[in-house]
């Protein structure tokens, strides 16, 4: 089960209305949208097919990986996809790739297909071969989002020590994976993309690349996020912070791009025309994706 919100406004109606009549907040969540000057498009718009399967190119393979987390107690599981021609004798990048509210393991592959905008991507040139690894953000014994996903929101804040202390060893003991901070990006949509932003500028020695989309409420206090404003611009390879404008939420993101550019922090600020869901979330990441490693 995804966004439990979502799925029921789909359910109720066939034909999405016109954009005037959709409640402001797109899915819902979140508050009034002020747009400011700077909240435009950073990127001009993605190629028809971006997200298109395409039969005539090779194609990378996605399997369900099992790992003990220590934190957590348990066995976890992980979506993890390797590129084409994956192969044990070179090493790869890793992209950790979280999911949002209601979402978990699965969410990307069902409403993203991530493993598609790769394998074009990849074919054209435009990223370099890199391992993504989908895990659970709900550090939690019960993983599942459960009736009330709302309610297992704190288990996302203790996703951390399950990143770092378990996933990512076990990840680099599985794969041919390059084992140093500039191999590593983390970004995630919503719940993900605040956990990205909360444990990948916390993490700055772990994660040289960091990718907020649509980011929650659970995002930090700015200030906080980035205590040290010229530590965080000496490490950081890029932070990359993009939201819909019809998205509700969009004040939180609009609030860490104030504080970066205030604090002189290079980072993308990407605004496009959409709301909380999928079409902004495969956007974000077909542009993130171009830009790592
Ligand atoms: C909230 C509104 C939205 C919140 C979380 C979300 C923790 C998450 C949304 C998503 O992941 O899609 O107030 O508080």
């Amino acid at each position: 089960m995804d966004h439990p919100g979502r799925r029921s406004q789909h359910a109720r109606r066939r034909a999405p209305p016109p954009a005037a009549e959709r409640p402001r907040g797109g899915r819902g969540f979140g508050g009034p949208i002020e747009l400011g000057p700077d909240d435009k498009a950073a990127f001009p718009p993605v190629p028809a097919e971006f997200d298109k399967t395409r039969d005539n190119i090779a194609h990378g393979t996605l399997e369900m990986v099992e790992y003990d987390s220590k934190s957590v107690g348990n066995k976890r599981k992980a979506l993890v996809y390797t590129p084409p021609g994956y192969s044990p004798g070179t090493k790869y990048p890793v992209l950790y790739l979280l999911h949002g509210i209601g979402g978990d393991e699965e969410e990307w592959r069902r409403g993203g297909q991530p493993n598609v905008i790769l394998d074009n991507l990849i074919a054209d040139h435009r990223a370099v071969p890199m391992i993504i690894v989908m895990p659970n953000g709900r550090a939690q014994a019960d993983d599942r989002p459960g009736p009330n996903a709302m309610a297992t929101a704190p288990a996302f804040g203790l996703f951390d020590k399950d990143l770092l202390g378990s996933l990512i060893p076990f990840i680099e003991s599985k794969y041919a994976v390059k084992a140093d901070r500039e191999s590593r990006a983390l970004a995630g949509l919503s719940m993900g993309g605040g956990q990205s932003l909360n444990f990948g500028l916390g993490n700055l020695d772990t994660f040289a690349w960091v990718g907020g989309f649509s980011s929650a409420p659970n995002t930090k206090p700015a200030a906080e996020l980035v205590p040290d404003p010229a530590k965080a611009k000496a490490q950081l390879k890029l932070l990359y912070i993009s939201c819909g404008n019809k998205d509700g939420l969009i004040r939180i993101s609009q609030g860490v791009h104030a504080y970066l550019k205030e604090k002189d922090v290079p980072h993308i600020w990407n605004v496009d025309e959409h709301a909380h869901d999928f079409q902004h979330w495969k956007k974000a990441l077909y542009h993130f994706s171009q830009l790592i490693f």
